[in-house]
């Protein structure tokens, strides 16, 4: 079975079929618990199968909040602290639990005066809920014992936006668009104006697309026929704010590439081939240039 939370506080805002939401500065998130006790590898998996995760928890106002509005239960909460090699990781961001954020009760994590009590290591967090010494605070405890599930759900899901960011707002959430994009959920890719693209003389052009024809980050290419150099070399490339790059380019002149001569010669040798091809040139101007010279 399901518990959905009890709407009583100003912060919390009613969703049908959602619970409640907690909503500090624009983050709002849903939390539920289950009405059966697990183990925490259980409880883990009953949250991520019916919501977004164990609960993850943020600051103290939220643990204030959890404490007033969560049903005392006799085994208490497991939430999503777990050890891992040694560190207490929040699981849901794999990230190593920093000093500022513990919120250990007093003698804790005592790690069951390391075995001697139970003869097993306390590797999973469960949280004091309306307990009557340290409500709130942490216990670290035997994983295998049978606790409740406390489960959260974020507005914004891996799938909210397609290319943007979910930010969470209350009750619901929005997308905020990722340049070159727009769309409830930033689904689209601005478009260029293919018109655009003309084809100068001797010149071609073909184009890729990221996102579909003619969209945000298309790049153009131009090219010119054998003998002929783009006026612009770099590609045309569709930017956001639904403009080409640059005007496409021209292909210019005679450019005849040559191949680079085979061999290096001394100046030398290359004197020497110039006065032999003038004196070729020369000679076999010889026979016609002879009567101009005849006198
Ligand atoms: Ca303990």
């Amino acid at each position: 079975g399901i518990h959905l939370w009890e709407c009583k506080s100003t912060q919390c805002a009613k969703t049908p079929g959602r619970g409640c939401m907690l909503c500090v500065q624009v983050q709002c998130w849903s939390y539920f618990y289950s009405n059966t006790t697990m183990d925490w590898e259980q409880a883990r998996a009953w949250c991520q199968e019916h919501y977004t995760d164990m609960v993850a928890i943020q600051n103290q106002e939220e643990i204030g909040h959890l404490n007033t509005w969560l049903p005392k239960k006799a085994t208490y909460y497991w939430i999503g602290i777990r050890k891992i090699n040694g560190t207490w990781t929040w699981v849901g961001t794999n990230k190593s639990l920093t000093t500022e954020a513990t919120n250990w009760a007093k003698g804790e994590p005592n790690n069951g005066m390391n075995g001697k009590i139970l003869g097993d290591s306390e590797d999973c967090v469960e949280m004091y809920i309306k307990r009557s010494s340290q409500p709130g605070k942490w216990n670290d405890e035997r994983c295998k014992k049978m606790k409740t599930a406390l489960c959260y759900t974020a507005a914004c899901q891996k799938d909210s936006c397609v290319y943007g960011e979910c930010v969470e707002t209350i009750n619901s959430h929005r997308c905020q668009c990722f340049e070159g994009f727009y769309g409830d959920k930033c689904q689209h890719a601005v478009q260029c104006n293919k018109s655009e693209l003309t084809l100068p003389p001797k010149g071609s052009v073909v184009c890729t697309d990221k996102y579909g024809n003619f969209t945000f980050d298309s790049l153009c290419q131009y090219s010119c026929e054998e003998g002929y150099k783009l006026s612009k070399p770099e590609p045309l490339r569709c930017t956001a704010t639904k403009n080409w790059s640059h005007p496409p380019p021209t292909c210019e002149g005679s450019w005849k590439i040559l191949p680079p001569p085979q061999k290096k010669q001394s100046n030398f040798t290359s004197c020497i081939r110039v006065l032999i091809s003038c004196c070729s040139f020369s000679l076999a101007l010889q026979p016609s240039s002879a009567p101009l010279f005849s006198t």
